[in-house]
């Protein structure tokens, strides 16, 4: 009999490689996937493929990598630049990742650039190929590798295939402004289970497949050929006992106690994003601005650190929303610093995990207020860090998380008055209420966390396929 195993698909692998020389140098990744994926992939037979995150060209390199990896059940698919340009940079970044946050007007449709999704997709598919056998599960993640299903299935008939987005998926009006928009949807529904973060986002998804490619569908079922497979809201979380025991370390004391000290007695409002123009900087800094034109009082009560994580800053738009922010954190700071107090603390740098930890715990307000994000990992890690309970989260409405997180304040991004009256709310929360609330959020996060997110998936493709022989036998 043979065992059968699991297989990861992700555009990344969950490592960094760095090469000084011939010197090859790995750092694991300390991402919530990684961590939750960590429980999967290295048991038994299973294994993790995916890019390792640089271009190696050298074949006698790629091959020690591949050697090497192997131990840690990594297996590497490596891409030329090229590649990495034109399906990364170019197709997935610079289409699909603007399109799906509905900033259709940055959306690049670029033949070449498609083609070579194709190409790089098929690779992938490729990779699983070699190591597949029929009893095998696979679980291919995120937009960059969203016609794998199909290139699988094409090969391999029953093989159990699951693909989850951690985009949002957009409504059917902003998804057929795609040239390639049936291709894609061909590749998805080559997965017997198909997941995203929110209910809405699997709507939109079964609703563009039935005006797309005509496919039958009776509630969360699609029908392939008469062959169902479900699409279903897995909302992700984050490793809460993780970021929990973090924030409760005696090493975390210094980081706190300097915190703590620098902040004296203004609040202490944090927001944490990659650079992106779906995490709703500009909005955000303006709001910011406006209270303290608006409400003069909280003038030297309040300071604001931002966090900025570089991201994609050789794409124009995101240099543009570089400068644009540089600018505005200076007008602002400008304008309303005085001697001994500076309103914005602004950082365009990676902190250490440790900081970020101290941050959340002592910080009273977290920020989180995305034009649009498919879940928003930073305001359940705000959360699940604040282990005394106290502290308020200012949550957007086009966040995923803001459909659990409902005890936070929610607001839509773009309601600038809606946006100081919610800051003014949390600057005077009552501590009774501020605990009410976020002991609500943290039994959320602690019960669903990353660790029930794979549970929960990989169960629901074993029962998809019971499903599946229940019908094709009746
Ligand atoms: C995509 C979707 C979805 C940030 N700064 C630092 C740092 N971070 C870590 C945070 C958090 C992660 O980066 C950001 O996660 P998000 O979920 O907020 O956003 P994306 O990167 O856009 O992720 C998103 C997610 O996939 C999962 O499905 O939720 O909607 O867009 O974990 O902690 N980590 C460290 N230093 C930093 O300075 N160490």
């Amino acid at each position: 009999m043979s065992i059968s195993k699991t297989i990861i698909v992700s555009n990344r692998l969950p490592i960094k490689i760095t090469l000084n020389g011939s010197q090859i140098g790995y750092q694991n990744s300390e991402g919530g996937l990684a961590t939750g994926l960590g429980s999967i992939y290295r048991e038994g037979d299973n294994i993790w493929i995916g890019w390792p995150g640089a271009i190696i060209n050298d074949e006698s390199i790629q091959e020690a990598i591949t050697e090497d990896l192997a131990t840690k059940s990594l297996s590497p698919v490596f891409l030329t630049e090229e590649e990495i340009n034109k399906y990364y940079e170019g197709f997935s970044n610079e289409t699909l990742w603007p399109l799906f946050h509905y900033f259709p007007s940055y959306a690049n449709y670029n033949d070449e650039q498609w083609c070579t999704y194709k190409t790089v997709n098929q690779k992938f598919a490729d990779a699983v190929l070699r190591v597949l056998k029929t009893d095998d599960q696979i679980w291919v993640h995120d937009y960059q590798l969203m016609l794998v299903p199909q290139m699988i299935r094409d090969k391999a008939k029953n093989v159990k295939i699951g693909f989850f987005l951690h985009i949002p998926f957009p409504s059917f009006e902003v998804f057929r402004l795609l040239p390639w928009r049936k291709e894609l949807l061909n590749g998805v529904v080559g997965a017997d289970l198909i997941g995203f973060h929110t209910f809405d986002d699997s709507i939109y998804f079964i609703n563009s497949c039935q005006r797309i490619l005509g496919l039958p569908s009776n509630s969360n079922q699609l029908f392939i050929n008469d062959k169902p497979i479900i699409v279903d809201a897995f909302p992700i979380s984050i490793d809460f006992e993780k970021f929990n025991t973090l924030a409760n370390d005696v090493l975390q004391k210094p980081h706190e106690e300097n915190i703590i000290k620098r902040k004296g007695k203004a609040k202490l409002m944090l927001s944490v994003d990659r650079l992106d123009y779906s995490k709703g900087l500009i909005n955000r800094l303006k709001a910011f601005e406006k209270l303290l034109e608006q409400h003069p009082q909280y003038i030297k009560k309040v300071v604001f650190v931002q966090l900025v994580v570089p991201s994609r800053d050789t794409v124009k738009q995101y240099s543009e929303l570089k400068e644009q922010v540089d600018k505005l954190v200076s007008n602002i700071n400008s304008k309303y610093s005085t001697l001994d107090w500076v309103p914005i603390h602004y950082f365009y740098r990676s902190f250490s995990i440790d900081l970020l930890a101290a941050l959340y715990k002592t910080a009273d307000i977290a920020l989180v207020t995305p034009m649009r994000d498919g879940m928003n990992l930073v305001s359940k890690e705000f959360v699940a860090c604040k282990s005394d309970e106290t502290g308020v989260l200012i949550l957007s409405e086009m966040a995923g998380a803001s459909r659990e997180l409902n005890d936070a304040i929610v607001i839509n991004p773009n309601d600038s008055n809606k946006f100081v009256k919610a800051l003014v709310q949390a600057l005077e929360m009552p501590v009774d209420e501020q605990r009410h609330r976020m002991r609500s959020m943290r039994d959320i996060v602690s019960r669903f966390n990353i660790h029930h997110w794979v549970k929960l998936f990989m169960n629901r493709l074993e029962e998809v396929k019971v499903l599946q022989r229940k019908l094709s036998v009746r």
